[in-house]
């Protein structure tokens, strides 16, 4: 990535570019164990975890709750709209490079601004990307994702693609086509669709049948158009069981893989994972990722964590060791994120006001992901659990059992040998394995 780009004016005064000054730094503007050239397990630790900068969360939420109103300067603010979406790029370029993700994502109205009616919206939209791009070029930031805000307008109050209503839909319609022609001019490797109000509040109005079917079929003509303007990155649904709609339709990442399959869009499409979303749904988060990755479909993950204690979206930044070396275990035995990355999907408390509290919190996600992923490189390398795993299903790997997964057993032969089955008690062993994750956790 090339020095950091300032634009007319600097928006975060007396940060320097975030070095790795390893963990016995006092310096809480370094990275204490992100070292991005470190080499892994042959991939260098910026490779393993390509991490991107969420548009909407660290430029745009300013600490406004539905209790009250913003709590953070913004010096990118500004009354005319078209000044503010300039200022807010160069603000965030400065940033992202100060910080040094290789990524970013946003949304449509995140970078730009709606506007008087559709068509200033696509006007505003291309303008901004323009601007996105040179400063793109000037840094080397590349896109990991955009995605269009089809959910916080009014006219979304029923749902986007799913809205009974055909205007509303091919409204929505409108603004993924312009996101999706963005992408494509800024070389965007994903595309995501996070359903948010696709769902309903009460079957007493909603025909779910047929909004699932619209969706799909929405789906697979916004695919069609992507391939044909030339994306070729991979289309990611995200899931998530409900909030702001009671019951949405890509629930978890079951649900959303078998909406992928039973729509036939499972060549192009697949997964982002937010960890958050994961829990709100009752699974913990290297559970969704496991789903996707026996599937084959992770694309990418938003990287954040939850309050245990209240399971809301309340999209924490990530610093909890014992989840992150979860993830990137499943992560790394995936071979990887492929094309996807880890995207900060998270904010910093509403009173964090300090400017630096922004580098602060994503310098702690960072660290908190690169210690996991030197953790659970070392797991895997050892080996221990992976055998302790093997050896459980060891009764699979010879005679009836072999013969059972190589679909050489009727059920009739399955009931035959239950008649003689000897059906020992063995243990499954989590405390030991707790223990010995703990282990490699704190370098035993
Ligand atoms: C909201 C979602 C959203 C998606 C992109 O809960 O996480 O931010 O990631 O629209
Ligand atoms: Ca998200
Ligand atoms: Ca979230």
């Amino acid at each position: 990535m090339k020095d950091y780009f300032v634009g007319a004016r600097e928006y975060f005064p007396g940060i320097k570019k975030i070095q790795f000054e390893g963990k016995d730094s006092k310096n809480p503007l370094a990275f204490h164990y992100y070292d991005a050239d470190k080499m892994i397990g042959g991939k260098t630790m910026a490779d393993h975890l390509r991490f991107a900068t969420a548009y909407w969360h660290s430029f745009c939420a300013d600490g406004t709750d539905p209790f009250g109103s913003a709590t953070m300067d913004f010096p990118w603010k500004d009354s005319d709209p078209k000044a503010k979406a300039e200022k807010k790029a160069d603000a965030a370029f400065e940033f992202i490079t100060k910080l040094g993700t290789p990524y970013y994502c946003f949304h449509d109205v995140d970078a730009s601004w709606e506007g008087e009616g559709a068509e200033e919206y696509v006007r505003n939209y291309h303008l901004v990307a323009k601007w996105l791009l040179e400063r793109q070029k000037a840094t080397g930031v590349k896109l990991l994702w955009n995605t269009s805000n089809v959910f916080t307008h009014p006219r979304y109050m029923n749902g986007a693609a799913t809205n009974p209503q055909f205007d509303i839909l091919c409204r929505s319609a409108l603004q993924v086509k312009t996101s999706l022609d963005v992408n494509v001019l800024l070389g965007g490797e994903n595309y995501v669709f996070w359903g948010g109000r696709e769902g309903y509040m009460t079957l007493l109005n909603t025909d779910m049948k047929r909004e699932r079917e619209h969706l799909g079929r929405y789906l697979a003509l916004a695919r069609d158009y992507g391939r044909k303007i030339g994306f070729k990155g991979t289309f990611l649904i995200e899931p998530k069981p409900m909030e702001p709609t009671k019951h949405q339709y890509d629930y978890d990442a079951q649900t959303a893989i078998a909406f992928i399959r039973e729509f036939g869009l499972e060549n192009d499409f697949k997964c982002n994972i937010e960890a958050n979303h994961a829990t709100l749904a009752g699974h913990s988060f290297d559970h969704d990722l496991q789903v996707c990755a026996d599937n084959g479909l992770l694309g990418s993950v938003d990287a954040n964590q939850g309050d245990r204690f209240n399971g809301w979206d309340t999209d924490e930044f990530p610093t909890d060791v014992y989840e992150t070396t979860r993830a990137m275990l499943v992560i790394l035995r995936n071979g990887g994120l492929h094309g996807g990355g880890l995207n900060f999907d998270a904010k910093r408390r509403r009173n964090s006001t300090d400017p630096e509290d922004l580098f602060l919190a994503h310098i702690g996600g960072m660290d908190a992901f690169a210690l996991g992923l030197e953790i659970a490189h070392r797991i895997i390398e050892d080996g221990k659990l992976d055998a302790f795993v093997k050896d459980r299903y060891a009764s699979f790997d010879a005679g009836l059992g072999k013969d059972f997964e190589a679909g050489r057993l009727d059920f009739q032969q399955l009931a035959e040998h239950g008649l003689r089955a000897e059906c020992k008690l063995v243990s499954g062993k989590q405390e030991y394995l707790n223990n010995l994750l703990n282990d490699y956790l704190f370098g035993r």
